[in-house]
């Protein structure tokens, strides 16, 4: 049987615009309230059962589908609010598929279950395909279909009609009771919101219990970084150490991984004489020291953010691997987190003096869990996708042919020594200035080779040496300021640093992929 469309209706007033017909709106809507349902109780079975919930494992899915150029086209457009504009995309689309299975049900309910079956699908395939993935996960978008699909059965045997309604005194004249209709899928939407609400407060519960889990102090180093001192600071906008807050943040995790650090255990293994397993409160117990590095990550732009400085506090890697004994025929030191992601990077450079650390500290707290809590590695040097690893599980001795890390394979350089760069951060960008005595101030780093000089031209001018801040260490950027007398007009100003081995950055533009970006910082200025 076909239902009378309403489109009939237009046809009777012919001035009137095709308007949407109600009852194909209130199919799309019963779709729509169809999909909340399953959506919203898929994250809460998530959350219940303490894994990832379907539309993280499928934003995880398409993270590690993404290819390096829409990857550095998303940092670019939305910065590290890259995972929030995935968040948004994934719901349009999820509403665009719900009130399509909405319509498709009009006549056809079958297809709408089929599509509401096929999302959930998609779900068991994302959690399947999550590495480090625990056995329940495909539960929850299973759990999402079985609720979605009767809600969207019920709601557009509504918008049909026929013998499972039964006439009231709201009936409508087209043969479908609107009222009930409005009420039923609005309660399905308050069952969504519910359910979507009981989520959200059982995952932020879960991560306050791991930052609660977390000590208040760090045992004291035996090695501890000397103060900084006052001279190192010489930029008004940027601290030399950042703070925990303004620290950026880069990585592929949509959710914090399941931290347990009662149970948690560092595996050191693979090629190496005895394999180590070490728990937190172990760790916590060896000999930490204290180092002042600057960690970078090699998808920032010349002049970009991605940059900070801490006081890290941990145990040197070297002291680990010496205590495993490290194969001579091991090339890489591989490393993985909770939450499968994977970097390598040579074993000459854990072992050539350099200070990695396996740190549990950051600017004297112990990690935040954004930064890897409860222990990540740092090593002085190298891009952070080499060799940072955040909520770090195992460390593995072995070959390049073995294994390479998570960003290889996606077109990333198989090895990533920090570049030599420098940045202006004063005058900010788009700043108005007056004319007269300025200071154009910012920060240089070559992490490892340590800063030996930072110039800066106005104009295609001389190259003038800038002063620098105290040094606290090679591994850590150097700040640097200049005096400039600003004459009226639109200026442009540059920057370049050079390394303690003698090398000045390049003026060669490149972007940050494959092994980081190049090029001076160049800033345009308005003086008034
Ligand atoms: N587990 C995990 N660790 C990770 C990453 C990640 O995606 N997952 N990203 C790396 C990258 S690319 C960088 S630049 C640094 C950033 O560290 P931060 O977020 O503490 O600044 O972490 C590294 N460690
Ligand atoms: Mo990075």
């Amino acid at each position: 049987m076909t239902a009378p469309t309403d489109d009939t209706a237009a046809e009777v007033d012919p001035s009137a615009r095709p308007a949407p017909s109600p009852r194909r709106l209130a199919a799309a809507v019963g779709g729509l309230a169809a999909g909340a349902v399953a959506v919203a109780v898929g994250m809460l079975g998530a959350a219940v059962l303490e894994v990832d919930s379907p539309v993280d494992a499928v934003g995880g899915a398409f993270i590690d589908r993404t290819p390096v150029w829409l990857r550095e086209l998303a940092i670019d457009w939305f910065g590290t609010d890259d995972k929030l504009a995935l968040r948004v995309g994934i719901a349009l689309v999820l509403t665009g598929c719900a009130l399509a299975v909405g319509v498709l049900s009009r006549h056809r309910i079958w297809m709408g279950v089929t599509g509401i079956a096929l999302l959930g699908v998609v779900g068991v395939w994302a959690a399947a395909d999550r590495p480090g993935s625990i056995g329940s996960a495909w539960l929850p978008p299973v759990l999402g279909v079985v609720a979605g699909a009767p809600v969207l059965v019920r709601l557009l045997a509504r918008v049909h009609g026929g013998p499972r309604d039964t006439p009231g005194p709201s009936q409508a004249p087209l043969g479908w009771d609107r009222r009930r209709f409005v009420a039923a899928s609005g309660a399905a939407f308050a069952v969504a919101g519910g359910a979507g609400l009981a989520a959200r407060g059982l995952e932020r519960g879960r991560i306050t219990r791991i930052e609660e889990s977390a000590p208040e102090m760090l045992p004291t180093p035996v090695d501890g970084a000397p103060p900084i001192p006052p001279g190192a600071d010489v930029v008004p906008t940027t601290p030399f150490v950042t703070p925990n807050d303004d620290f950026y943040r880069i990585d592929t995790a949509l959710s914090f991984p399941r931290v347990d650090v009662a149970r948690w255990r560092l595996d050191i293994g693979g090629m190496v004489g005895t394999p180590l397993s070490v728990s937190y409160a172990e760790l916590l117990a060896r000999p930490h020291v204290e180092r002042v590095i600057t960690l970078c990550c090699v998808s920032n732009e010349v002049g970009g953010p991605y940059i900070g400085n801490a006081v890290w506090q941990g145990v040197p890697l070297a002291d680990l691997l010496d205590e495993a004994g490290v194969d001579t025929a091991a090339e890489q030191v591989f490393s993985t987190s909770l939450d499968g992601w994977t970097c390598g990077f040579p074993v000459g450079v854990a072992r050539d003096g350099r200070d990695a650390l396996v740190a549990l500290g950051m600017n004297g707290e112990a990690l935040p869990l954004a930064h890897g809590f409860p222990a990540r590695l740092v090593v002085p040097g190298l891009y952070g996708y080499v060799s940072a690893t955040k909520w770090l599980r195992s460390i593995e001795l072995t070959t390049w042919d073995r294994d390479v890390g998570y960003w290889v394979p996606r077109g990333w350089a198989r090895e990533a020594p920090v570049k030599t760069q420098s940045r202006i951060d004063v005058p900010r960008r788009g700043e108005t200035m007056t004319a007269g005595r300025a200071m154009i101030a910012g920060v240089a780093w070559a992490q490892h080779r340590g800063i030996a000089r930072v110039e800066v031209r106005v104009d295609d001018g001389e190259w003038r040496e800038a002063r620098l801040g105290d040094s606290v260490s090679d591994d850590a950027w150097r700040q640097w300021a200049i005096e400039w007398d600003a004459e009226q007009g639109d200026h442009v100003l540059q920057v370049r640093a050079t390394d303690r081995t003698g090398v000045t950055q390049t003026e060669q533009v490149r972007p940050p992929a494959p092994d980081g970006a190049t090029g001076y910082h160049t800033r345009r200025v308005t003086v008034a």
